[in-house]
């Protein structure tokens, strides 16, 4: 659950006055060499002088996603894990019921998909909630 692989996805962005050969969101890796003006300027396709620009795509990666999962217990009351779910997931009254009751039967459910540090925050929200409340309600997160 602290597997942090993934979490970093805009490190690097914009550094090394390198913009825009690197990796497009939801492609592979861009031709990095061919066809650039490297000649630093001795005289290249621009004539001479100044630096020019020409690719401006962004350098972005895709975060990795995780799953936010509630697990059944004995104790917590039925109401507050539908408040929880109401607060923290944005579900309404129903969706909230739906999903507790999954829980409940089934023993897990997903309340929704984030990004790493999203999922993160949201798990230590309920779980300091449930804490304070004295529930041992359990929230975790898993890689998608
Ligand atoms: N099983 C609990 C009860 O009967 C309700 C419950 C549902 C608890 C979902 C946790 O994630 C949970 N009061």
């Amino acid at each position: 659950m602290r597997d942090r692989n993934g979490q970093d996805w805009m490190a690097g962005c914009g550094t090394g006055g390198d913009a825009g050969r690197s990796v497009a969101y939801g492609a592979g890796p861009r031709l990095a060499g061919g066809g650039q003006d490297d000649d630093r300027d001795g005289g290249g396709p621009d004539g001479g002088g100044t630096d020019v620009v020409t690719k401006t795509s962004p350098k972005t990666k895709k975060p990795s996603m995780y799953r936010v999962l509630l697990l059944n217990d004995d104790y917590t009351p039925m109401e507050f894990v539908v408040h929880v779910l109401e607060r923290y997931f944005n579900k309404d009254q129903q969706e909230a019921t739906q999903i507790m009751l999954h829980v409940h039967q089934k023993g897990v459910g997903v309340c929704g998909i984030f990004p790493f540090e999203i999922a993160e925050t949201k798990v230590m929200q309920v779980t300091d909630l449930a804490r304070k409340n004295q529930h041992p309600l359990q929230c975790t997160m898993e890689k998608v």
